[in-house]
């Protein structure tokens, strides 16, 4: 693959190849923990995968192969939240994850090392996740005085059931890439040497399938789990393509043409 740079970012490396987009945190020598600006760029990196007509599938990773993400930097948590450069309180990763969730496109964890803590739940919100044999998961919140009660529990219960999520979640243990596939919380694994092949190949047959019916299966996916927010997104993928139909047309033109829109001429499936 001959990865090209998209755009260039501090915190995250953000490339595309033959179709996929390929985002790294890159922040090694924390273990790819998210401070306040690393979750800005990867939104940013996100908004450019979901306008980007050449990407069908995203590759989600962290630099090297001792961790995918530890989480928030617990260096620059303040009062409140995770303080950048602006000074402001954040939990900007919430964003984060409601974008990997409404992004019209599969997003695959490709994951080395520690997924713990927030960068767990950021595993949990992509739609797929490939382990490599030294990968490790778990919640550290209760440890370290912090908790993701949104979609660290709704989607977590939903992947392992509540009495493993409540295990995870309490007892803060960690779960090598076995017991991670045993649980139902992953969907892979395989020797670190092939996590980036692996990942490349689940991608390229996704990429093979109808992109509208990717796209509507994994709005469905959401609406089962994401209440309103996950309806309007189902609902939403509806609009566009009735807005591809020449009844929706007829609609607008007669607006546009001040005249009564005649309906009649399109026949009613069963
Ligand atoms: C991941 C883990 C278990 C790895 O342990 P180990 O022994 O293999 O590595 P080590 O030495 O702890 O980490 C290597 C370097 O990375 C830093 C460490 O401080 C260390 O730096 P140096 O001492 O070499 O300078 N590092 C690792 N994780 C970091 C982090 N999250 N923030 C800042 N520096 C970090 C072990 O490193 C670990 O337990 N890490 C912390 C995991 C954690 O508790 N994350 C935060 C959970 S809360 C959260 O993410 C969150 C939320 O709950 C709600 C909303 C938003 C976020």
């Amino acid at each position: 693959m001959q990865w090209e740079r998209v755009k260039e970012y501090t915190d995250i490396i953000y490339e595309r190849a033959e179709g996929i987009a390929r985002v790294t945190i890159n922040r090694p020598e924390v273990h790819n923990a998210f401070r306040p600006e690393t979750v800005a760029e990867m939104i940013d990196a996100f908004q450019h995968i979901r306008d980007d007509a050449s990407t069908g599938v995203v590759i989600m990773r962290g630099q090297g192969n001792l961790a995918f993400c530890s989480g928030g930097d617990q260096r620059v948590r303040g009062h409140g939240g995770y303080v950048g450069g602006d000074q402001i309180p954040r939990l900007n990763v919430l964003d984060l994850q409601r974008l990997i969730r409404q992004l019209p496109k599969p997003v695959i964890a490709a994951v080395a090392g520690y997924a713990i803590g927030g960068g767990h739940v950021l595993h949990v919100c992509c739609d797929l996740t490939i382990a490599a044999e030294n990968a490790v998961f778990g919640q550290t919140g209760p440890k370290v005085g912090s908790f993701d009660a949104g979609y660290g529990i709704a989607l977590l219960s939903r992947l392992v059931g509540q009495k493993k999520a409540k295990e995870i979640w309490f007892l803060c243990r960690q779960y090598n890439a076995q017991e991670a596939l045993q649980m139902g919380l992953i969907n892979a694994v395989v020797p670190l040497d092939r996590l980036e092949e692996e990942s490349i190949q689940w991608a390229k047959e996704i990429l093979e399938k109808s992109p509208i019916a990717i796209r509507f299966l994994k709005a469905a996916f959401n609406a089962d789990t994401d209440g309103a927010a996950g309806l309007q997104q189902l609902a939403g993928d509806a609009t566009m393509l009735f807005y591809m139909t020449d009844e929706a047309k007829e609609g607008k033109n007669a607006f546009l043409e001040k005249r009564k829109p005649d309906f009649g001429k399109f026949g009613r499936l069963p």
